[in-house]
């Protein structure tokens, strides 16, 4: 068995920055919609040109193109030991829909889903974390009008993501303020209720 987690937040609250440090803690991949979006914007592919369209505007890219991404890599990473697969979902599923289309991945491959753990944080610590961060990286989605649209959207079609795995009892929720390393021990801790 391995730790396959979905980790859920508020844009900057800390789940790229948690997602590399736990893969690295449990020895499985993270896996995050919005760094290969990143990547092929940066490599100027197809997917790039669709991805920065809406990733600019703090707008989710469609679900048809986000799922079969996420569906590709998942079939690539099961092996033989579908029991063996380890992940850590980072930005994924994002709506209701990608939900119901990571449920059906992951009954294709034969693998099922410890939970989901929410990194928790309060709007305005967000927005200043991120501000700090378009300082220093100077990403097209880190400026202030697009930061509150992208909270806008997390509220709108995020939150209700982590409706659905409490209605499963299958959510965890981790207080993301604090030190990374921090953080990242309370998030450790958590994954213990998934038994
Ligand atoms: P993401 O890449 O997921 O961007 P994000 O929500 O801002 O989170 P990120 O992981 O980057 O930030 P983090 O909180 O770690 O998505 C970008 C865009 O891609 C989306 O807007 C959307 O357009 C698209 N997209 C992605 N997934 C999608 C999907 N499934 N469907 C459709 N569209 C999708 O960190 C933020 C900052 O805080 C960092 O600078 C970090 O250093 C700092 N930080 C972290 N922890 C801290 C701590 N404890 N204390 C102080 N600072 C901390």
């Amino acid at each position: 068995m391995s730790a396959r987690i979905v980790l859920l937040g508020p844009p900057g609250a800390g789940k790229g920055t948690q997602a590399a440090r736990l893969a690295g803690e449990l020895g499985v991949e993270a896996i995050s919609t919005g760094d290969i979006f990143r990547a092929n914007i940066k490599g100027g592919t197809e997917l790039g040109r669709l991805a920065q369209e809406y990733t600019a505007k703090g707008e989710l890219v469609p679900d048809s193109v986000t799922n079969a991404m996420v569906k590709d890599k998942l079939v690539s990473m099961v092996g033989e030991e579908p029991n063996h697969l380890g992940f850590i979902l980072d930005g994924y599923p994002r709506n209701t829909a990608q939900v119901a289309e990571l449920d059906a991945i992951l009954e294709e491959i034969g693998v099922t889903l410890d939970g989901a753990v929410e990194i928790t944080a309060d709007p305005e610590v967000v927005i200043e974390r991120l501000l700090k961060r378009a300082d220093i990286e100077g990403r097209a989605d880190d400026t202030e009008p697009v930061i509150r649209h992208r909270l806008g959207v997390y509220a709108e079609q995020t939150a209700p993501v982590s409706g659905v795995y409490r209605d499963r009892e299958r959510l965890v929720q981790v207080d993301g303020i604090g030190d990374v390393e921090d953080v990242t021990a309370r998030l450790i801790k958590s994954l213990e209720q998934f038994g």
